[in-house]
């Protein structure tokens, strides 16, 4: 890192520029979009899981002195949009029409002049249902008579949605057959919700004289939901403009389109004038994209000196009502087949089923590099039930199956290849920043007083920047990242990117990294995003993927300007420009260090009178569009150490020590906040949430007293360590590390519960560890919420 003063010229730990407008209050989210005359909508949802729609009257509604229309899914079926396709080549009802299929379901929107006409219309609107039997336990979803919940598919009979394997089932089941040591369990990562603070908006603004339709919405993908508009609504793709302002957390809630933010642009194209919808709270959890819902019957094989053989699991995947995760396409199951995690084994393989439920649609990588976090859970889960099994500590048995440093480039038995990594160096940190061997110490003399404490550990790799073109796409869309940089005549700059910052800091990681290229101090280059009119195309900030390809791209531009600068300085010198050498912020002349010409003197004479060479244009402005050869692989090593409250059930979670390898770090103080968020997310994903069920499909999560957010209060102070083991296919050498934490830490947290409840004789328990749980397992008596 070069510094002027504490300032850092590229690389290393600065404030974000993004906070001075946040922390004064200044941001401008979806909800601050007024407009003239705008209008408000509301979404009439559906009390039942599962029910015929007999009749819907809106006539009371459309009564109603403020209310402007009355949108039904009768009416989309005459515009042809009654239906759109998900991200997952199924489709899904925008407004129902012939069933509702989980409770919440959009039936109908109304527009009025303010919220609280449209809210208070909604309940002029009668519907009457005719209600089906529900089916909400995804294991009974495949039972033959089982309620079909997609009868609107031609020739439909039963719940299925996709079967998907990867890896070798016979190399598998071959070395399952010789392995010493077989050990099986059943588990289930629970439905959880992403739930960022802001919850999910449009303006939906269609100019009736110019064609033009403008949404701003909260989306972490603006170009695709610009080219979805389009697809889906056949309007012409350069007539509209999607804006992602200031966003108030994504974390793969805002991937996908929703039913609201198209009801939106209906009412706007209906009523003429701008019309916003912003959702609540409750709509938000109970009607937006869920995450997990996995049930994992994981096995592994070993010899009995612990050499960790294979592994293998028949996942069954709930995707509620309507299938509309978003993964590559040619990865139903997103990238669970990473499931081998960070070890060197013989063989694997997995098969994932999944089944259509009448619960909320989703399945989306909610902190999360599509199903990375179930994959690392399994195995992680797994290997301690080994070391259970074995009589070995957990923390051994991973250092004796880690891959070695010298196996990188490492392919996997199921067809990744991860890029890099120093897996022991990380073990090895995390063990003594923690002070692993004392930490087991206590815990004996713990257990000779009766009390229970555990440590758990776990180890990730994580696979994020999706994703190269040839196996990537999302409905067709290649997955490469644009980038346009432009050096004004005073040498400061503008960089326009494809993805979107949520929260994470681009604008300020963004110029760091051109900072680190040009010489140009980050405070001197604007990072322009969110503004399909303002920006080049790209699919936008999910999986971690920013770093990795739209960096790459931030990366690659910069050095196409700092080439061009080369061959303005070399006018400007009168020199050739294989004699001038770079270093950061100027090109000199080779040997005579003191002939040079800074990028703020370069820029001006790249806009001047200065007669260049044939060939050479003016100006210091460049695009690039970057496709990654590969992903990259991040991983980390985490330790946990929890205190049980065998009375009442409680955990206390007392340390949390995380050693984080993401390569090369643009912004360490970042860095370290997406790790500290992703622990609070893990943290609170293995004691406290679950998005559950009764079972006539009613919806128990619905509200933050039901789903709970991990608070100051139960988080530990967390403790990070870093190695830095470089991508080498990366232009700048980083991995993404903004769902490191989240992917890591539930099984570590897990794992040291369990681990307390040892000397109980549980081996296993689901999350939630909520206090009932663990009260109950450490009675013998499984629980799942
Ligand atoms: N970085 C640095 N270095 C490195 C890496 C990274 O510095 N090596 C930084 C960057 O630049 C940024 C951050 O850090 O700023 C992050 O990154 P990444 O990893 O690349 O990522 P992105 O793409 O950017 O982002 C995304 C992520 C995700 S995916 C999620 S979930 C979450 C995270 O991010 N989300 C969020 N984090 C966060 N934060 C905040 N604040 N908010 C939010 O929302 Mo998904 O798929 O969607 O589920």
């Amino acid at each position: 890192m070069t510094t002027t003063g504490e300032r850092p010229v590229g690389f290393g730990r600065m404030t974000r520029k993004e906070d001075a407008r946040f922390v004064r209050g200044h941001g401008t989210y979806v909800d601050d979009v007024r407009l003239p005359g705008m209008l408000y909508g509301a979404v009439l949802r559906s009390p039942l899981a599962h029910a015929r729609i007999v009749s819907v009257d809106t006539s009371a509604a459309e009564a109603h002195p403020k209310v402007r229309a009355v949108i039904t899914g009768e009416t989309l079926a005459g515009l042809g949009l009654a239906w759109m396709p998900t991200l997952s080549y199924d489709t899904q009802a925008v407004l129902a029409t012939d069933k509702v299929r989980f409770q919440g379901q959009e039936v109908a929107f109304v527009v009025a002049e303010d919220r609280y006409a449209a809210r208070d219309a909604l309940e002029l609107i009668d519907v009457e249902y005719d209600p089906l039997p529900p089916v909400v336990d995804a294991r009974r979803a495949l039972d033959p008579g089982a309620p079909v919940i997609r009868d609107d598919k031609e020739g439909r009979t039963d719940n299925h949605v996709f079967d998907w394997e990867a890896g070798d089932r016979a190399a598998t089941d071959e070395v399952f057959a010789r392995a010493d040591v077989v050990v099986g369990q059943d588990m289930l990562y629970p439905r959880v919700h992403p739930a960022p603070l802001e919850t999910c908006g449009t303006v939906a603004d269609m100019d009736a004289v110019t064609g033009k339709l403008t949404v701003w919405s909260t989306t972490q993908a603006p170009h695709a939901h610009r080219t979805l508009y389009a697809m889906v609504a056949g309007l012409p793709e350069h007539k509209i403009r999607v804006i992602s302002p200031d966003i108030g957390g994504g974390f793969g809630n805002k991937v996908g389109i929703y039913p609201g933010y198209v009801c939106a642009v209906v009412g706007s194209i209906v009523t003429g004038k701008p019309v916003k919808w912003v959702e609540d709270r409750s709509e938000n959890l109970m009607s937006t994209s869920f995450a997990r819902d996995y049930h994992m019957p994981g096995e592994m094989a070993a010899s009995r000196d612990g050499r960790i053989l294979g592994v293998r699991v028949k996942v069954l995947a709930d995707h509620g009502a309507f299938n509309s995760t978003a993964q590559p396409t040619k990865y139903p199951a997103g990238f669970f087949h990473i499931f081998t995690g960070s070890y060197d084994i013989e063989a694997a393989h997995c098969e994932v089923t999944g089944v259509y439920t009448n619960k909320a649609p989703g399945g989306v990588a909610y902190a999360c590099s599509f199903r990375v976090t179930e994959a690392v859970y399994l195995v992680e889960r797994m290997v301690d039930v080994l070391a259970a099994e074995l009589g070995t500590d957990p923390a051994e048995l991973r250092m004796r199956n880690l891959l070695r440093p010298e196996q990188f480039p490492y392919r996997n038995k199921t067809g990744w290849e991860y890029d890099s990594g120093d897996y022991p160096r990380a073990l090895r940190l995390a063990m003594d920043l923690a002070h692993y061997e004392e930490l087991r110490r206590e815990q004996a003399e713990r257990r000779e007083r009766g009390e229970l404490m555990g440590i758990g550990v776990s180890f990730f790799t994580e696979a994020v920047g999706a994703g190269p073109r040839k196996h990537m796409d999302i409905l067709g869309l290649g997955m490469a990242d644009g980038a346009e940089l432009r050096v004004h005549p005073t040498g400061k700059a503008v960089l326009r990117i494809s993805v979107q910052t949520q929260g994470q800091g681009h604008e300020t990681t963004f110029a760091q990294i051109v900072a680190e290229e040009l010489g140009i101090p980050p405070e001197d280059i604007d990072v322009v995003h969110g503004d399909t009119d303002q920006t080049p195309f790209g699919l936008g900030t999910y999986g971690s993927r920013s770093t990795p390809v739209s960096g790459a791209a931030a990366a690659l531009v910069a050095r196409k300007v700092r080439e061009r600068a080369r061959l303005v300085a070399s006018a400007m010198l009168e020199v050739s420009p294989d004699d001038l050498e770079w270093e950061k912020g100027r090109w000199f002349v080779t040997g005579d260090p003191d002939q040079g010409r800074t990028m703020a003197e370069i820029a001006l004479a790249a806009h001047s009178t200065l007669e260049l060479p044939e060939g050479v244009e003016g100006h210091l402005d460049a695009s690039c569009v970057y496709n990654p050869p590969n992903l990259t692989f991040p991983f980390g090593a985490y330790i946990c150490v929890a205190d049980v409250d065998a009375g009442t059930g409680q955990v206390k979670v007392r340390r949390f020590v995380a050693v984080d390898d993401c390569g090369t770090r643009i912004n360490p103080m970042i860095v370290e906040g997406q790790v500290h968020g992703g622990l609070a997310d893990g943290l609170g994903m293995a004691l406290m949430q679950v998005i559950a069920f009764d079972e006539d499909g009613n919806c128990l999560g619905g509200s933050f007293m039901d789903y709970l957010l991990p608070t100051a209060v139960e988080c530990p102070s967390w403790e990070l360590g870093e190695t830095v083991t470089p991508s080498p296919h990366h232009p700048i050498g980083a991995k993404g590390v903004g769902e490191s934490a989240t992917v890591g830490s539930p099984a570590a947290v897990v794992n040291a519960v369990v681990d307390a409840l040892r000397p109980l004789g549980v081996r296993h328990v689901d999350m939630p560890l909520t206090p009932a749980a663990v009260w109950r397992a450490a009675r013998g008596q499984p629980f799942r919420s």
